[in-house]
């Protein structure tokens, strides 16, 4: 409904929400990061527009008070994790994520007794309680490298197993997948995208790696949404088909407005679910604050660091 609500709108009242929102960051001294699948409107207030850990390490150099992150939940943990003196606001609690929510801590407890000489490597992606349960994380772009960086043999990979197949192929240690996969990517058909392959027959195909392996195998790319505008900028192709959450696209006309983006995608309704109007309750009150146990800021501060030193 608010959703709706924050669509239908003017352009002069977004205009004033934006200006609004602005005003209150200077005086709260506040940053405002915006994850790339957001809303366009959410773009307008970014301090920082990305992926989740740039976000949360651009957000930790400021000297700012409060983090607004305009994302889903577990993105503004990392946030909280990586600058635990500031305040993390969510503007809707309610942005959660079907990949994060497949893992829980019980189920990790009872794979981990299972497979004792293990490490645990967590995708970014995932509660802070599973990352302080975690020996090191990853993102999609250095999962291999820190598999391989670890001392152990076997692998417990989650929450996602595509990605966790497509560090297999690359690693010659066993990676045990978790049986998760973030439906957005999971759902997306090879047998369409090669149809519209055919259709552009010139175009080079970025997908990211939480697509199935069918998906992944026709890609010329695979990377996650902080690689995708280097990637085509990068390259003498002119198109190229985007395969990821819709929001993406936008982002990539205007990061690299010299070539032309095809989507093949589905829309997150958790990533569609922040609207201006939630962001500047949110920070003019201090509304949906993320808190986190002190002991598991440490423990998932630890993993996560431990990813930024391999990588
Ligand atoms: O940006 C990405 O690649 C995704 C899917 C999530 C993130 O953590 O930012």
């Amino acid at each position: 409904m608010q959703l709706r609500q924050a669509i239908t709108k003017s352009d002069e009242e977004t205009e004033k929400l934006i200006q609004l929102v602005l005003e209150l960051k200077k005086q709260k001294n506040a940053v405002i990061l915006v994850h790339n699948y957001q809303i366009p409107d959410m773009y307008k207030i970014a301090d920082f527009i990305g992926d989740s850990l740039e976000l949360s390490k651009q957000a930790a150099k400021t000297d700012a008070d409060i983090i607004l992150f305009c994302g889903v939940k577990f993105m503004a943990e990392t946030a909280k994790i990586l600058s635990p003196k500031k305040t993390v606001l969510l503007p809707n609690l309610e942005a959660g994520c079907s990949l994060a929510d497949m893992a829980a801590p019980n189920q990790l407890e009872k794979m981990k007794k299972k497979h004792p000489k293990a490490a645990v490597v967590s995708y970014v992606n995932t509660s802070a309680e599973i990352k302080a349960m975690s020996d090191v994380c990853c993102t999609s772009m250095n999962a291999v490298k820190i598999v391989n960086a670890l001392p152990n043999e076997e692998i417990i990979f989650l929450p996602d197993k595509n990605l966790g197949k497509y560090v297999q192929e690359k690693t010659k240690k066993k990676i045990i997948l978790w049986d998760g996969y973030c439906s957005i990517h999971h759902e997306l058909n090879a047998k369409a995208l090669t149809d519209l392959k055919k259709q552009n027959p010139n175009a080079k195909i970025i997908a990211h790696p939480e697509c199935q392996e069918d998906v992944l195998q026709v890609a010329d790319h695979i990377c996650g949404t902080g690689g995708m505008a280097k990637f085509a900028n990068s390259n003498d192709t002119k198109d190229f088909i985007v395969v990821t959450e819709c929001g993406m696209t936008e982002k990539l006309r205007e990061d690299a407005p010299d070539k032309n983006f095809h989507s093949f995608c589905n829309i997150c309704p958790y990533m569609k679910a922040t609207t201006l109007p939630m962001a500047l309750n949110s920070l003019e009150n201090n509304q949906n604050e993320i808190i986190l146990p002190q002991d598991i800021i440490v423990k998932a501060g630890k993993a996560l660091n431990r990813m930024l030193e391999f990588a």
